[in-house]
């Protein structure tokens, strides 16, 4: 069967973001108006929840191949190792071995700082979709993500003259990091470590399907503004990491098992606490091919 956009229901979560959609399994083909109306909701909502999915790889990338070609992540040298890595198309981010190949899972259960996926890419991923495979009992820690349209407009005008046309480095804090998750920090100009990436993007983007204005910065990794005094770069950003991590601008996710998230990673970061070395908690993500920031 297929669905027609009168079974869906979607429904905003009431905070600054999200809503949540029902009526759908989204492992079958779907109807085009069912297609254009996820799209538009995802436009609208920056994340939409679909609860009870139990999707296979290959499903998951079916579903997700709806908004765009699958990102592949460009392989890299990891930490201890000389081989580089080329991380597969379905990540798994589980702080437990599971059947498959160890190899190609993300050890996670230290804190994940507000991050954008893939900001240090040149070219960034759109959007990810993230499945709740295994939870502890109790669902495991909340994910929360953070609204960068909303957190554009509430800047003062002042602020937005003054960060209209500047431009971030942005530093990957994966790889050679894996283990530090350090606080977020001002790179003030300095050289790039063996093994990290970098990109650079406008401070403030634009979503490509709406025209919104972005505050594109996460809470994370390091950064700096590019042909800027250090001091003030510094001062500057630690301010608008400040106002982009508001509760008010937040919406936390607890997780149930068949939980699929579908997120924008131009108009939102994400945070996850730690947790529980020795609690089970195993999920797996797909991200989409965005285009160059503007
Ligand atoms: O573990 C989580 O809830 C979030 C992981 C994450 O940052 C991601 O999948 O991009
Ligand atoms: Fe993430």
């Amino acid at each position: 069967m297929t669905f027609t956009a009168t079974q869906i229901e979607i429904t905003p979560t009431g905070k600054a973001l999200g809503a949540i959609v029902t009526g759908l399994d989204v492992s079958r083909p779907l109807a085009p108006e069912v297609v254009l109306q996820l799209k538009q909701a995802w436009r609208d909502h920056s994340l939409l929840i679909f609860k009870n999915q139990k999707l296979t790889d290959e499903q998951q990338i079916a579903f997700a191949s709806y908004f765009g070609d699958i990102l592949q992540q460009p392989a890299y040298v990891r930490k201890g190792e000389t081989e580089p890595y080329l991380p597969p198309l379905v990540l798994t981010l589980a702080n437990a071995a599971t059947e498959e190949s160890s190899v190609n899972t993300i050890p996670n259960h230290r804190a994940l700082l507000p991050h954008i996926d893939h900001d240090w890419l040149p070219v960034p991923s759109s959007g990810s979709l993230l499945q709740a495979i295994k939870l502890p009992e109790d669902g495991g820690p909340d994910t929360t993500w953070f609204n960068l349209i909303q957190a554009y407009d509430e800047l003062d005008e002042a602020t937005k003259q003054q960060i209209a046309d500047l431009q971030l480095r942005h530093i990957n804090f994966y790889g050679k990091h894996r283990d530090e998750y350090a606080t977020p920090n001002y790179a003030a100009g300095r050289t790039l470590e063996p093994g990290e990436r970098v990109a650079i993007h406008p401070l403030v983007r634009t979503h490509p399907d709406t025209g919104k204005k972005i505050l594109y910065l996460n809470a994370a990794g390091d950064v700096d503004i590019v042909d800027y005094d250090h001091a003030a770069g510094e001062k500057l950003i630690a301010r608008l990491r400040e106002h982009i991590t508001q509760p008010h601008l937040a919406y936390s996710h607890h997780w149930s098992e068949g939980d699929l998230l579908y997120w924008d990673n131009q108009a939102t970061a994400h945070y996850r606490p730690a947790f529980a070395s020795n609690a089970t908690r195993i999920l797996k993500r797909v991200s989409i091919q965005g285009s160059r920031p503007f």
